[in-house]
């Protein structure tokens, strides 16, 4: 029921686009139409032929027609504006599926439904088609993209830069009950996003020795680097859209390809294969994301991806520049580049290398420029995480780059000394070498150093930050620190994600809330209006009937959509702590079996999380989860009111499934140790009530949502630090807790590991003889809170007007306040609206 193909090259939909109102049935026609050109014309085959994987790409090249229509008017915007540009970098971009976001972003989603619907096609099912891009482990990357969609809907010029990872981040599966990883092989169908430009390819060096020299009638000595290996970078173009904009930036992601793709002496030698080898070592720079999250492991093939891609970016960022100015001079005031944590932190060297050896100015110059362009976000206050690299690999990889940190170690540290005159130990801390042992190179000072700002990511986050991680360099330039509370893009956390709490929202206060996340404070009018409550409610209920089913498709587990859903999705990691959650569903299902008779609130405990390949403990809290929903859930006794779930394979598609049908979001990491999280966002957003900690964001949002409307336990920061510093004693909380007793004796007893007596042991051993997250010294307070959460559910019409407050309180939280924070406070860039056609 299409139409014919026709050969116009330019397809001829101009939806979404400002000023240009088509009638209802003009707009599906050419959407239609749109499909089929690109059915035939890029897919290369007919409707007898075609198949959903066909559609989903005739439909994404019309989507990403629409939005090149609207890149080429936003590069030639911004190109005659010569406005100042943030370049984000960051290792990783986890964006998320395209196609949904791109229809959504550009006004036309329900417009395309009808049209694809009209020919017998299902917009849902072609949208499942899309791999997912995950190319980022969790928090930092996702933020990554929240921030992307933000600076585009406030039509901010940027570009975000980042790498192509062949693979993303492994797919997870469960096998018995354990975590086990495979490739994630995103691109074996294409992906209709990118676009290669081969033309702004770039040469990236590596190894080799330096050598001064005099340059041709010049008295002055240079520096220049005579690498052992060249490397080339292809840029690859991923349009990003905004909300009802007509901007469109880019996300422009890094590939590696040989410089010599072939060595000829090799070949004419007749050895083919060494000819090719080359080749092969080049590419496997963007091959692999590393899979770890908040822990950094110092491979050398690590360097050589931060260093390739913030090496390419740069070059690209001076290109740029170089086409609008005569030189280099007002970098800064045209250029705002923020290193997404520690990862891009080698530009700040680089981008001396380049003003010195290559522009030739002079080290003052080249230093004021590089301080006053780059800014540092800090991400996290795992020492973990600190990326540090022995100087022997640096010095092998980047000789030129290790003489540079060696300089500006030697100037700062200069300065310092005038500062603090007796104080050693303050010079051994700041200083951007790591003694004793092996020395290292500490990328978090070179990237204090080299940035005019540095921030944290939370109000809590910031000030520990201040007074712990970074106080020598607080103390130091306290101008240089502000907070930058995070936030999410209400786009695609509430707009797409749930699509039917959208259209309640808007039907009963407007849809500015879209790109004004706190007129959503409008919604407390209607807290008394028991429709408005009703509806809200039996969103709910739909949206837990959908996530039930889909449940019921990935693991075969029935749940019931009348108990709470309680849900922990996030990294594995000791201090999220799922395993005190996972003590809790133990204590819970202890209850049923000692007490049948007793009145229980029913719940499904919903995880979902990658636990990183090399963290035994992580992988070993993946299989107790397992293994004790495999006992709860066939356990007659338990006759349904309590279920255990663990999703597999937790990602952005499944994430936008399950924050719309959740009730109970779990907060729960030790005080201090969260940065800030999102996802803490996406929960309440979605109308779902927080059990939490005093950490990270958590703080805030309690903050803004209320007290009454917020499950609040545990330890704060200063108390986990006073109870470590006294001597914390994890047996006490065994030997007074008789419901945590029996909680570990079952665990012990091997009823979750029949056969394996001894599996769990580590668990039990980290939580007896030293506990480090704190799970004993908490569990009492959240078992507790647990209850009073329980109550409140059963009281429903309560825990609805809870929601909705959570929900009409979240404003703050929208990425689109957070970029404008850096937009005004750190970057100084304005706004470039692209004129409607
Ligand atoms: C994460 C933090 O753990 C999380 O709290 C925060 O919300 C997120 O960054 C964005 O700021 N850190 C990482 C990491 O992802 O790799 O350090």
């Amino acid at each position: 029921r299409l139409p014919e193909s026709n050969t116009e090259t330019e397809v001829p939909l101009s939806l979404g686009s400002a000023g240009v109102a088509l009638d209802a049935e003009t707009q599906v026609s050419q959407i239609q139409q749109a499909l089929v050109n690109n059915l035939h014309w890029v897919q290369g085959k007919d409707e007898q032929f075609a198949n959903a994987h066909d559609y989903y790409t005739a439909l994404a090249h019309s989507v990403r027609n629409q939005l090149l229509k609207k890149r080429i008017r936003t590069a030639k915007t911004y190109a005659e504006a010569k406005a100042k540009n943030v370049y984000y970098l960051s290792a990783e971009f986890l964006m998320g599926r395209q196609l949904g976001n791109g229809l959504i972003n550009l006004g036309m989603y329900d417009t395309m439904r009808h049209a694809l619907a009209d020919c017998g096609l299902d917009l849902d099912e072609l949208l499942e088609r899309e791999a997912e891009p995950g190319l980022g482990n969790g928090g930092l990357g996702r933020l990554a993209a929240c921030f992307m969609d933000s600076l585009t809907t406030l039509n901010l010029p940027a570009i975000g830069y980042g790498i192509r990872y062949e693979f993303g981040i492994f797919t997870q599966l469960i096998r018995q009950g354990h975590q086990v990883e495979a490739p994630d092989k995103w691109l074996s169908y294409g992906n209709p996003w990118e676009i290669a430009r081969p033309d702004y390819r770039v040469e990236i060096k590596f190894g080799g020795h330096t050598e001064v020299y005099k340059k041709d009638g010049d008295d002055d000595y240079q520096v220049r680097w005579i690498q052992a290996q060249t490397v080339i970078g292809i840029p690859h173009d991923v349009p990003v859209p905004g909300y009802g904009t007509d901007n469109v930036n880019l996300l422009r992601l890094w590939k590696a390809e040989a410089g010599e793709a072939f060595d000829l002496d090799a070949f004419n030698a007749g050895d083919y294969f060494g000819a090719v080898a080359n080749k092969m070592i080049s590419e496997n720079i963007t091959k692999v994301l590393y899979p770890n999250d908040e822990t950094r492991q110092g491979k050398e093939l690590r360097l050589q991806q931060q260093y390739f891609f913030v090496a390419c970016s740069l070059q690209d960022i001076i290109r740029l520049h170089l086409r609008d100015h005569s030189n280099l001079g007002n970098l800064a005031e045209f250029s705002a580049i923020q290193l997404n944590d520690t990862h891009p932190a080698i530009g700040v060297a680089e981008l001396m290398r380049l003003l010195i050896d290559e522009y030739s100015f002079e080290w003052a110059a080249a230093w004021q420029i590089t301080q006053r362009t780059f800014g540092y976000t800090n991400h996290t206050l795992m020492p973990e995480a600190l990326e540090k690299w022995s100087v022997d690999l640096f010095g092998k990889l980047l000789p030129r780059h290790l003489e540079i940190i060696y300089e500006i170690n030697h100037r700062f540290l200069a300065q310092v000394k005038l500062r603090y005159p007796n104080d050693p130990d303050r010079l051994e801390r700041l200083s951007l070498i790591e003694e004793g042992g092996e020395r290292r190179v500490r990328m978090a000072n070179l990237a204090c150093v080299g940035s005019h700002a540095i921030n944290g990511v939370a109000a809590l986050h910031t000030e520990l930050l201040k007074q712990e991680v970074l106080q020598d360099f607080y103390e130091l330039w306290p101008d240089k620190f502000s907070n930058k509370t995070n936030g999410i893009t209400p786009r695609r956390w509430l707009l797409q994600c749930n699509p039917r709490l959208a259209q309640l929202i808007s039907e009963t206060i407007g849809d500015s809330w879209i790109t004004n996340l706190d007129d959503l404070k409008q919604l407390e009018a209607h807290l008394d209006d028991e429709a408005f409550r009703h509806a809200w409610q039996a969103i709910k209920q739909e949206n837990k009937w959908s996530l039930a089913r889909y449940i019921h498709d990935a693991v075969g587990i029935e749940v019931n959509p009348d108990s709470m859903f309680d849900v922990q999705i996030k990294r594995i990691h000791e201090y999220k702590r799922q395993l005190m959650n996972v003590l809790h569903v133990i204590t819970l299902y202890n209850r049923m079996v000692q007490n049948p008779g007793d009145h229980v609130v029913p719940r499904t405990v919903i995880f979902g999380g990658k636990a990183a390949p090399g963290y035994a403990m992580a992988k070993l809290v993946v299989k107790l989860i397992n293994a004790v929903a495999d006992v709860v859930n066939n356990d007659p006794s338990v006759n349904g009111r309590l279920k255990v779930v663990f999703l597999p394979n937790y990602n952005v598609s499944q994430a936008q499934r399950l924050f719309p049908a959740s009730d109970l979001s779990e907060q729960i990491s030790t005080a201090g140790m969260e940065a800030s999280g999102t996802g803490n966002m996406k929960f309440a957003l979605n109308g779902a009530l927080t059990i939490g900690t005093l950490d990270g964001a958590n703080v805030e949002i309690r903050e803004e949502v209320g007290a009454d409307n917020f499950f609040l336990f545990g330890l704060t920061t200063e108390q986990v630090a006073a109870c470590k510093a006294v001597g914390h004693n994890p047996w006490y909380y065994y030997d007074t807790n008789p419901e945590l007793k029996r909680t570990l004796d079952v665990i012990a007893s091997g009823l979750f590991s029949p056969g394996e007596p001894d599996l769990f042991l580590p668990i039990l051993d980290s939580l007896l003889v030293d506990d480090p997250y704190m799970v004993m010294a908490d569990f009492a307070a959240y078992v507790q809170c647990q209850e009073h959460v329980s109550r409140t559910y059963e009281d429903r019409d309560r825990w609805v007007r809870m929601a909705i407050l959570n929900t009409a309180r979240i404003g703050k939280f929208s990425a689109d306040r957070t970029i404008a924070d850096y937009a005004r406070e750190i970057w100084k860039v304005k706004a470039v609206p692209v004129a409607g056609e």
